[in-house]
């Protein structure tokens, strides 16, 4: 075998280096980055992130140049002299045993700082958020303004938000990347995290996910985030507070207002269409606002087939009294204002119509796969709780063909009735 020269493996080696080099270019945006200042948390860990590569850096260009030179300079040579034989040296040992430890030491200093300051108690005023894992969705709850919610978590920009995490079930863990470091939730236990949008971020929409295997829908378990700004987030929080718009199910009130606040007030005409007749009553990160990274690309599975048809001619009255009913969804879904729709088995549905995605944040909201959720969810989300629902379908968890059920015109009555849950 030849001798490999260094000489001549020079430009080899210099164009693996170059190559190397030209795949950290390119305009390619991470929009999941966790290297960002987008909030006090994440310059924290940044900058400790930062101050961690520049030592490791100088270390590791110190310790190879050494190296190198070393290898090349005092290599065996063909008829050179035998190498000095010494035993011992002492101002050498003791220089590489100082230097490391003043390193760690400056390494350690800020490690120790940052881990107190984003451990410690969320400041005073901070908006208080329960964070409660489900296998496979998030509830939200704002206990402060009376909001329960699922998968799509609302924030204004400027304020500190002070999570509390628990879970219902198994491990999770929280975690928007461009908001800071992720949290685990933890079984009979409660979780702390807080962290501040900055003030400039803009009305934004973010991803999430949960980052401890928990499952079969593990990978189906997303979030999304809004950083809205302050009036944006008041307005959204007054009317997710509020009670389902749209609500034949009142108990005895005054016929066909259904809702107190007279700002919420809609007539009762059910909304009749895939697209919601009438607007929103609070604000909602406006769907044309979401970047592409944040919108669900998830296809609808083969062999679930549903007479889209159907649902120009939901009724959303008959869908709250009868499909709803029939359906058992009362058994495991909230909505607020619906006498016995109180369970948090499934997602909390009062103002479900004002989310832009389903089944945390797999699924695009809309008609058609809200149909298709319905009539098959485990066919959509391996191992979900909510049952298989339509009529001669094949339940995948119960492993049986549902027998009782809805069949297509009564789930695109359903459908209907949820649209109008703005
Ligand atoms: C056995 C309990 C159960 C029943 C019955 C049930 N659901 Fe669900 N539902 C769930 C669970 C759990 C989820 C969350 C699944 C996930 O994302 O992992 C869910 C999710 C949903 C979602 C998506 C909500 C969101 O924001 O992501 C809709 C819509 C929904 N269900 C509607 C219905 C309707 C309508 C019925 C009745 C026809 C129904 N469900 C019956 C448990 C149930
Ligand atoms: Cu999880």
């Amino acid at each position: 075998m030849p001798k490999l020269r260094l000489r001549e493996a020079g430009p080899a080696l210099l164009f693996m280096v170059v190559l190397l080099t030209l795949t950290a270019c390119g305009d390619t945006v991470y929009p999941n980055t966790t290297f960002t200042r987008f909030t006090d948390l994440n310059s924290s860990i940044l900058s400790l992130w930062d101050r961690l590569l520049f030592w490791g850096t100088i270390v590791f260009v110190v310790v190879e140049a050494a190296l190198i030179f070393t290898i090349i300079r005092y290599r065996k040579r063909p008829g050179g002299p035998e190498a000095k034989q010494i035993h011992g040296n002492a101002i050498l040992e003791i220089t590489w045993t100082a230097i490391p430890a003043i390193i760690l030491v400056l390494i350690a200093v800020p490690t120790v700082k940052t881990i107190f300051q984003t451990q410690a108690p969320a400041p005073a005023g901070a908006l208080k958020v329960q964070v409660i894992g489900h296998q496979w969705w998030w509830e939200f709850r704002y206990p402060e303004l009376g909001i329960v919610t699922a998968n799509e978590l609302y924030v204004p920009v400027g304020r500190t938000v002070s999570f509390e995490l628990t879970t219902k079930d198994v491990l999770h863990s929280f975690w928007f990347p461009a908001m800071g470091g992720k949290r685990d939730l933890i079984t009979n236990r409660t979780n702390y995290m807080w962290f501040t949008p900055n003030a400039d971020l803009g009305t934004q929409a973010w991803n999430g996910f949960c980052t401890e295997y928990c499952g079969s829908s593990h990978a189906n378990m997303r979030i999304r985030l809004y950083t809205v700004q302050p009036d944006e987030f008041e307005s959204w929080a007054k009317h997710q507070a509020s009670p389902a718009v749209f609500n034949p199910l009142a108990p005895a009130a005054p016929p066909a207002t259904p809702v107190a606040n007279a700002s919420n007030r809609r007539p009762a005409v059910p909304a009749v269409d895939t697209a919601p007749a009438q607007p929103s009553t609070g604000y909602v990160f406006p769907i044309e606002k979401l970047p592409a990274h944040v919108v669900p690309q998830t296809p609808i599975p083969a062999g679930l087939d549903f007479d889209d048809a159907l649902l120009a001619g939901g009724d959303a009255t008959r869908g709250a009294t009868q499909g709803f009913m029939l359906g058992g969804c009362i058994g495991c879904h909230a909505i607020n204002g619906v006498p016995g729709a109180v369970s948090n088995i499934g997602p909390n549905l009062t103002h479900v119509a004002s989310r832009h995605t389903i089944a945390s944040g797999l699924y695009k909201f809309d008609g058609p796969t809200l149909a298709r959720w319905i009539k098959n969810a485990r066919h959509m989300k391996p191992g979900v709780i909510m049952n298989t629902i339509g009529r001669g379908e094949y339940d995948p968890g119960m492993k049986m063909t549902v027998t009782a059920g809805l069949d297509d015109r009564q789930i695109a009555d359903v459908v209907a009735y949820l649209m109008s849950l703005k």
